[in-house]
């Protein structure tokens, strides 16, 4: 069995231990959302890939939920000492290696689906890694500056991370995303799955940057498995991180059934052929079916019994 899970970081990466897990003998691809990327230090810093790769190959830091577990950081410290900037974005020294590793192939030319694959044969994540494109796609946002109240856009990371999304955003920018295309392997995975996974990620910054891939959204419509999707919604509020600041900018509720419509019902001309609510929340999708199930990630069974709720609902 074939599964395609998209995912971003964390919520992902956590949701991708489950499919593993109850699925062991499927193929599974994951397609990560590179919108998240950036360059700092003149490092190319792929968070969402690295997130992923880092939980599945058992390195990331359970709790930050990026970056190494045991990590040190004496070269962000001798950063800070030059007051070389952004001081304010946490690059652990054994991230560091990742990152020099990547922006090195990246220099002599390979495509970041491939630089992917080489970093991936040391962590053997268990899944297939696919970047949503290998063109570059950054997530800008467009904030009203405090000082002068002029709109002006900064990178994603530095409003999720120094800001902490607490400045209020008018919209969200891909930038580069009319030149992308779906990375190698991408639409045509997506095509002969016999499921395809919406992980319960950020619907705006994680999902809806891979569905921004022009390409993309036709191939889930073609696509001949169905297309189930877990909302990263319960009891009308995230579970974490900070997608309730990111919905109400793209006119989105925050409840698992404006998430639900947002992605919309297949039979309705969206995507969804199903949509998963947790156990309580109320929901009705035009086109799509809803199923309500237990979607907390509490443990590694749970985690597991979600992901299985949701091949099931894809009839997988
Ligand atoms: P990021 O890229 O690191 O922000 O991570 P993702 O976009 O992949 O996932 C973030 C989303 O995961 C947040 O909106 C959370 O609400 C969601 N999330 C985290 N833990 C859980 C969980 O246990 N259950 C569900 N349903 N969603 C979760
Ligand atoms: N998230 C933070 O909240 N603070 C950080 O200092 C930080 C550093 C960082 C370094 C490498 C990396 O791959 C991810 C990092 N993240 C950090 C997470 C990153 O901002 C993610 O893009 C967001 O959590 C949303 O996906
Ligand atoms: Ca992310």
């Amino acid at each position: 069995m074939h599964i395609v899970v998209l995912a971003g970081g964390v919520g992902g990466a956590r949701f991708l231990r489950g499919v593993i897990s109850a699925a062991p003998d499927a193929e599974i691809t994951a397609v990560v959302n590179t919108g998240d990327d950036v360059t700092m230090h003149g490092l190319r810093i792929c968070p969402d890939l690295d997130t992923v790769m880092y939980t599945l190959g058992n390195g990331i830091d359970d709790e930050r939920g990026w970056g190494r577990r045991g990590e040190t950081w004496t070269v962000k410290e001798e950063l800070a000492a030059y007051g070389a900037e952004p001081t304010w974005f946490g690059l652990g020294d054994r991230d560091l290696a990742t990152h020099l590793v990547r922006t090195r192939m990246l220099d002599a030319g390979y495509p970041l689906s491939e630089v992917t694959a080489a970093l991936a044969e040391r962590w053997r994540p268990g899944v297939r890694l696919l970047p949503m494109s290998d063109q570059r796609v950054e997530t800008h946002v467009v904030v009203a500056d405090p000082d002068t109240g002029r709109q002006r856009a900064i990178h994603f990371q530095e409003w999720w991370v120094r800001h902490r999304a607490a400045l209020d955003a008018r919209a969200f920018v891909q930038v580069g995303v009319d030149d992308a295309r779906p990375a190698p392997g991408v639409v045509e995975a997506i095509g002969t799955a016999d499921a395809v996974l919406f992980a319960p990620s950020n619907p705006v910054v994680s999902i809806g940057t891979v569905l921004g891939v022009p390409g993309v959204r036709d191939a889930l419509r073609g696509a001949a498995g169905r297309v189930v999707g877990i909302s990263p919604i319960v009891g009308g509020d995230v579970v974490r991180g900070m997608a309730d600041r990111c919905l109400p900018v793209v006119g989105v509720e925050v409840s698992a059934e404006g998430v639900g419509r947002h992605y919309g019902g297949r039979r309705e001309g969206g995507l969804l052929d199903a949509w998963l609510v947790h156990t309580g929340d109320a929901a009705t999708v035009p086109g799509a079916d809803v199923h309500t199930v237990p979607l907390l990630m509490s443990s590694p069974a749970a985690t597991r019994a979600m992901a299985r709720a949701a091949l099931d609902a894809a009839g997988a």
